[in-house]
């Protein structure tokens, strides 16, 4: 972690208003942090204060915070920032200390909160706490409820948390072009009762989207529907962290929509329920379940289950088109053209052509050709049986025996028990039929039939 050790002081072990005089204290901002790294960083443990479990900002971080008083004081400065959407590929986005998204913040209900914000902009901003119920001179809607933020000024934000729950921040100023440029972050409030809806792992991300051509950095703020990378924490697979769960782990995964479009965000292997949106927790006996959950924009929600098959799991956003990276959306169909005639001749002028598209579009996914600089294939990844063809937003859940709490390390790829994986079928007389092995303590058993293959009509083959 590249914080400074002053600032995680603060916020692991609080200095005692002993060794500061109160006025002095009151007086100085606290140190903002910065962060350089995208990758994952360990959560933030509470040392102090009301116990909670800490969760995980996939490719980010949680924002240190110190006690002054009875207030917890946190520092956000918006800036300009460098971010890797995946490797081979940045952004110039603005940003909150170091990164976009911003920092998540983490406080309990109950907590007195006084949020500095620094204005590093070249233009003027404000912050705005979605979700949270606070005065409304602390709701940062610039010109409606305060003046806005300019260039090198800071204001202060002060409210209680009057509610445990999902919430996120953002701008509420100059929105199009802030929000489209990569500035929100994370805010989750922890239940003052530890035991309330506990989970052992608890995973954060917020979905957005940009427009950056081939070759360039800054996204098109102006656009309104047709983007080309679909990010979660302004990452794309390849690039997104997996969700490492222990098997056994009660897991919840919250999510919050900062996009132009809705995202069914859809995970493989399980079926769970919705426990939160950004309005607050749904009573158990309220949730229905789901495998997939349609966030809608400027909506959050979690939804929690139980870990207990092992395996990876994809997790993605149902929208085809969002799983893919940068791309043309008026590409023609060749599905079915024969090119080859057409393709003898381009080659006269252009000796490298390559005919694709006559039989669908994955021999892009398996062939690495040669980008623009700064930008990334439309589908990519390997993982070990070959070619994901996969893009924006896609990860996998990784639930694995054994792993020791707070464990978040890439465990590789999944080791499939024998005769749990589909194979190619070579004849009745080579391959003995596998007894399918149910998977230990799930709650429903498969129903297994068997159909002869002659029998089956052409549309029932997918
Ligand atoms: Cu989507």
């Amino acid at each position: 972690m590249t914080v400074s050790r002053r600032s995680f002081l603060g916020a692991a072990a609080l200095i005692s208003a002993g060794t500061i005089s109160s006025r002095a204290q009151a007086a100085a901002i606290p140190e903002a942090p910065t962060m350089k790294e995208a990758g994952m960083q360990p959560p933030l443990v509470p040392t102090s204060g009301v116990d909670y479990n800490p969760v995980v900002t996939l490719n980010g971080w949680t924002l240190p915070w110190r006690m002054n008083g009875d207030w917890k004081e946190f520092h956000l400065v918006a800036e300009p920032v460098v971010r890797e959407i995946a490797p081979g590929m940045v952004a110039h986005l603005w940003g909150y200390n170091g990164q976009s998204p911003g920092p998540t913040i983490e406080a309990v209900e109950g907590d007195k909160v006084r949020i500095f914000v620094t204005n590093k902009l070249p233009e003027h901003t404000t912050i705005h706490w979605h979700g949270q119920l606070l005065p409304n001179g602390m709701d940062g809607v610039g010109g409606l409820t305060q003046p806005h933020i300019k260039p090198g000024k800071t204001f202060v934000y002060e409210f209680q948390l009057r509610k445990s729950g999902t919430f996120m921040y953002h701008p509420h100023a100059d929105e199009m072009v802030q929000m489209a440029m990569g500035m929100m972050g994370f805010f989750v409030v922890h239940p003052r009762d530890p035991a309330f809806r506990r989970v052992d792992r608890d995973f954060v991300f917020l979905i957005n989207a940009y427009d950056i051509e081939p070759g360039s950095y800054v996204p098109k703020v102006a656009e309104m529907t047709d983007f080309n990378l679909w990010t979660w924490n302004s990452r794309a697979f390849p690039g997104i962290d997996p969700l490492v769960c222990g098997k056994g782990d009660k897991v919840r995964v919250r999510f919050g929509n900062l996009t132009m479009t809705n995202h069914p965000i859809h995970m493989h292997g399980y079926d769970f329920k919705v426990s939160c949106t950004d309005g607050g927790w749904v009573p158990e006996a309220a949730a229905w379940p789901e495998v997939t959950i349609d966030c809608a924009v400027g909506q959050m929600r979690a939804f929690d289950f139980t870990a207990d098959a092992e395996g990876d799991w994809a997790i993605h956003c149902h929208k085809s088109h969002h799983t893919m990276n940068a791309m043309g959306h008026d590409v023609r169909n060749y599905i079915g053209v024969d090119k080859k005639a057409v393709a003898a001749k381009i080659r006269k002028l252009v000796p490298d052509y390559m005919p694709m598209g006559s039989a669908g579009m994955a021999d892009m996914g398996e062939m690495e050709m040669p980008l623009p600089d700064n930008t990334l294939p439309m589908m990519t990844g390997f993982a070990q049986f070959g070619a994901v063809e996969m893009g924006g937003m896609f990860s996998v859940v990784k639930v694995r025996q054994g792993l020791a709490a707070g464990d978040y390390k890439d465990p590789g790829w999944f080791k499939h028990p024998e005769g749990t994986v589909s194979y190619e079928w070579t004849g009745a007389s080579k391959n003995a039929f596998h007894a399918p092995s149910a998977p230990e303590n799930r709650s429903s058993t498969a129903e297994v039939r068997v159909i002869k293959p002659g029998r089956r009509s052409n549309h029932d083959q997918h």
